[in-house]
């Protein structure tokens, strides 16, 4: 089937480079933030597909009566009710595997960041202190001889762990399913993980079962020589203990590239010294986001023109 005019609802904000594409190949509604779905009953039942950077609640779903395919911009798909959609029949892609060495090269980024302090180093030169007060202070942590947890082995936890072995760090991790193809030490559970490592990586999605899973018991396993970096979602992490746990020394230092309700961070994240935090830049360069457009309009594209998705995610499976 060709129907290269369906209509495609765009909820918010969208890459310009999608944008652009789509608005060549569909007839594209887009909302404003705050008033997604406000729209007359007519347009609503028009719309067949959805493009959207990771926001799709039920109740959006069930006020379109003919949609038929949500294309997410994000590997990640936690904003989108992927399990109503699959209940309903609606189709849900994401943008898997373009991104994965970006966000794992982030990630080395933000490790050495955290356990070095280069930001620090760098405001420290910029401010002039180097030459007005000497040296910059030796940073009381190294990545030499840590041993790193992966919590969450999928896509990127595989680009990350392979990132890590030539900085001859050892390297353990914890996933639901034990993985048959690693010679990484195996921990079946991650108090037991944050136990056995100083350093701890997370590359989990956003789920029920995640959520705030890296709590006060963990950062207590993970001690005072420990190093927690978060890449997959704030979601998973208990803030106010992990604040509470760099406060006290529980654990040595955090960097952070996601947070639990972002853009927001919580006031008392800004006065720790001993964390390190970007603002979700993971993925966040022109090629990797261009290559993560075209995945969300190719999908689309291909959904409308046959019925062939590239990247289906498992909670719907494709049928036209
Ligand atoms: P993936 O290939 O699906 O891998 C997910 C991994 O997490 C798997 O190893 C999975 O193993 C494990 N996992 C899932 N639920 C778990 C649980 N309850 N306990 C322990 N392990 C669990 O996904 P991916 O492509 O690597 O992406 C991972 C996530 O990273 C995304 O969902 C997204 O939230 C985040 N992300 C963030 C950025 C950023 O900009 N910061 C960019 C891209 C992605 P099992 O199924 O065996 O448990
Ligand atoms: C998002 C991400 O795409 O892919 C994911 O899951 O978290 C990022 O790459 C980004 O936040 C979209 O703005």
């Amino acid at each position: 089937m060709t129907d290269n005019k369906s209509t495609v609802l765009i909820p918010g904000r969208m890459h310009p480079r999608a944008l652009e594409r789509l608005t060549a190949a569909f007839d594209v509604v887009q909302t404003q933030p705050g008033s997604e779905l406000d729209l007359s009953p007519e347009t609503k039942a028009k719309v067949k597909g959805v493009a959207t950077i990771n926001r799709m609640p039920a109740e959006w779903m069930d006020q379109l009566p003919n949609l038929q395919v949500v294309s997410n911009f994000g590997v990640g798909y936690d904003g989108v009710d992927a399990r109503h959609a699959g209940e309903k029949g609606v189709l849900v892609t994401n943008t898997p595997d373009v991104l994965n060495d970006e966000v794992a090269d982030t990630t080395l980024g933000l490790l050495i960041n955290t356990v070095r302090r280069l930001p620090l180093a760098e405001t420290y030169l910029r401010e002039k202190r180097w030459e007005n007060e000497g040296p910059f202070p030796l940073t009381p942590l190294s990545l030499k001889n840590r041993h790193v947890g992966l919590l969450g082995l999928g896509r990127i936890g595989m680009e990350i762990a392979k990132r890590l072995e030539p900085f001859k760090v050892r390297i353990s991790y914890h996933t639901r399913t034990k993985r048959t193809d690693v010679a990484y030490d195996y921990a079946p559970s991650l108090l037991d993980l944050a136990t056995s490592v100083d350093t701890l990586i997370s590359i989990i999605p956003g789920t029920p079962e995640t959520h705030k899973i890296i709590n006060a018991d963990v950062l207590k396993a993970l001690g005072p020589n420990g190093v927690f970096i978060n890449v997959g979602r704030g979601a998973s992490v208990d803030e106010p203990a992990l604040i509470e746990a760099l406060k006290t020394g529980t654990i040595a230092a955090a960097g952070l590239d996601v947070f639990y309700d972002e853009p927001r961070v919580p006031d008392a994240m800004f006065d720790l010294p001993t964390l390190c935090m970007l603002p979700h830049v993971a993925s966040a360069s022109v090629p990797t986001r261009n290559d993560m457009a075209d995945l969300v309009v190719d999908n689309l594209i291909g959904w409308f023109r046959d019925g062939s998705v590239l990247t289906p995610v498992p909670e719907t499976p494709v049928r036209k």
